[in-house]
């Protein structure tokens, strides 16, 4: 029943991760990551944030993550800035 309950707050915490993806349109590392996502098909589980068209999510960006570099995967809050770590991210994660 433990292992039971275990397994069921587990899964309810993979499906309720929060994935936002901060980006600027001409940003060639953004297209990088962009192309993956097309590839792997998972633009609806993730919120994207164009940070050149909005100003609270490029503070956010900064408050918390420290700097306005895009591309920038949250994972529950959790900033990750580089693209080559969030394709991993993204391949490890949803492959
Ligand atoms: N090594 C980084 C490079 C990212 C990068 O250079 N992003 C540019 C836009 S294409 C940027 O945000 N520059 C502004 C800054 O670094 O403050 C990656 O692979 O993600």
């Amino acid at each position: 029943m433990v292992k039971l309950l275990s397994l069921c707050f587990l899964c309810l915490s993979v499906f309720a991760e929060k994935v936002e993806l901060f980006y600027l349109p001409g940003c060639y590392w953004c297209r990088e990551v962009d192309k993956v996502i097309d590839e792997m098909h998972v633009h609806s589980k993730i919120e994207f944030h164009d940070i050149s068209k909005d100003r609270d999510a490029r503070i956010r960006l900064v408050t918390v993550g420290g700097k306005p570099q895009v591309p920038c995967l949250f994972v529950d809050n959790k900033p990750m800035y580089e693209s080559r770590e969030i394709i991993d991210w993204l391949k490890t994660r949803w492959k």
